[in-house]
């Protein structure tokens, strides 16, 4: 069973959905991951998007590029939370598919993260788990202080070594 449903419209969304796979498999969540075009083969991805319930999903994490609609049909069909992740683009620098995802019509949100945002797509989807698992809270407590203290050595080390240690 797959607790996240990854997917992404193109091969193309790869390097960029891997960095939620990344988070996901750092955080031990079992996932299953898809390309599927909702523009080029509709019908698999109705049938994709109806069946994740009974696989197991509790979330969908969905990319897309350019007239981005695949994570807002994910969240017409799917009844659980969808993220939306939308890729940069070459010609219009993303913000095509930032608008194409983020500006969902009223009772179909898609909580949509920044522009090529995969890791916090995954950091989202195992806050959102770690609502009713007491583990996976405590070990995002842990990443959390962990990424304090990253912050807090590389202001220390700036104090005592001054900027041109950072360049
Ligand atoms: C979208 O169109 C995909 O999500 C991708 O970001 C974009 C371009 O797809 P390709 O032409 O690279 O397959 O459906």
């Amino acid at each position: 069973m797959a607790t996240v449903s990854i997917v992404m419209g193109s091969d193309s969304d790869m390097p960029v959905m891997a960095k939620a796979v990344e988070v996901l498999e750092q955080f031990g969540i079992d996932y299953e991951i898809r390309i599927i075009s909702a523009h080029r083969e509709p019908d698999i991805f109705v049938e994709y998007a109806k069946t994740a319930k009974d696989r197991g999903v509790k979330c969908i994490i969905a990319g897309a590029g350019k007239a981005a609609h695949l994570p807002g049909m994910c969240a017409a069909v799917f009844e659980g939370p969808v993220i939306g992740i939308p890729m940069k683009t070459s010609d219009l620098g993303g913000v095509d598919s930032l608008y194409s995802i983020v500006q969902m019509p009223t009772g179909v949100p898609v909580a949509t993260v920044a522009i090529n945002g995969g890791a916090n797509a995954g950091i989202l989807a195992v806050k959102m788990l770690a609502m009713n698992d007491v583990a996976l809270a405590a070990k995002m407590h842990n990443f959390i202080v962990e990424q304090k203290e990253s912050v807090e050595a590389k202001d220390s080390k700036l104090q005592n070594e001054g900027y041109k240690a950072f360049l």
